[in-house]
């Protein structure tokens, strides 16, 4: 507002050198409807200056970034499959498959560390808790950032799971957010949501890096 003013009197000062103040008065008014334009101006900074944090998300996010993550084989599982990542204008899309699972349910978590070379996959680390709460389910109050839950494996062995959430991001600078550099791990069994640290899901049958 104040380099609007700025202008204001400055113009003011030009057109109105030969008038008297009223009519001086009346032009500034003219031209301050005329300027109230601000936010279309792109080469003026003076609409940008209050600019404090709202847009920082959408700045950050890599729109459209996609990452396909393979999942590989372990604790002599034959368990294979991927995971695509996408990043949307606000939330992250998860779609899984898998095959060569047992029927019924598998746990599904993001773990810690970009790791799996180790054959059990615990390499992997604990869960993926960047913001240290205890383990739960997805939606309650207190889950690791990494907790995503159960998938379903039909009679065949294959299970598909879509997931969205806006507390994951893929690149972004929020390290409590970002995903890149950890892994995928499917469990053996189901997550009971409830033991502490990580749901008692079993063995880790897949693991897959998230780069
Ligand atoms: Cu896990
Ligand atoms: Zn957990």
């Amino acid at each position: 507002m104040k380099k609007i003013t700025v202008a204001i009197v400055a113009l003011g000062l030009i057109v109105g050198l030969n008038s008297c103040k009223e009519s001086t008065k009346e032009q500034v008014n003219d031209i301050t409807d005329d300027m109230s334009y601000d936010d279309d101006g792109g080469d003026d900074d003076g609409g940008h200056s209050h600019d404090d944090g709202d847009h920082d998300h959408g700045d950050t996010l890599m729109i459209g970034k996609e990452v396909i993550v393979a999942m590989g084989s372990k604790s002599g599982s034959d368990v294979t499959g991927k995971i695509i990542l996408t990043q949307g204008e606000k939330e992250v899309n998860m779609v899984v498959s898998l095959t060569g699972l047992t029927a019924g349910e598998h746990a599904i978590h993001i773990h810690e560390n970009g790791d799996c070379s180790s054959d059990d996959g615990k390499s992997a680390g604990g869960h993926w808790n960047p913001t240290t709460e205890d383990h739960g389910k997805w939606g309650d109050h207190d889950h690791h950032m990494g907790d995503i839950g159960n998938l379903i494996a039909n009679d065949e062995g294959g299970a598909t799971l879509t997931f969205n959430t806006d507390k994951w991001c893929i690149g972004c600078d929020d390290d409590t957010r970002n995903v890149l550099g950890k892994a995928f791990i499917v469990h053996a069994t189901a997550d009971d949501f409830e033991s502490q640290p990580s749901g008692a899901a079993g063995a880790r049958v897949a693991c897959g890096v998230i780069e």
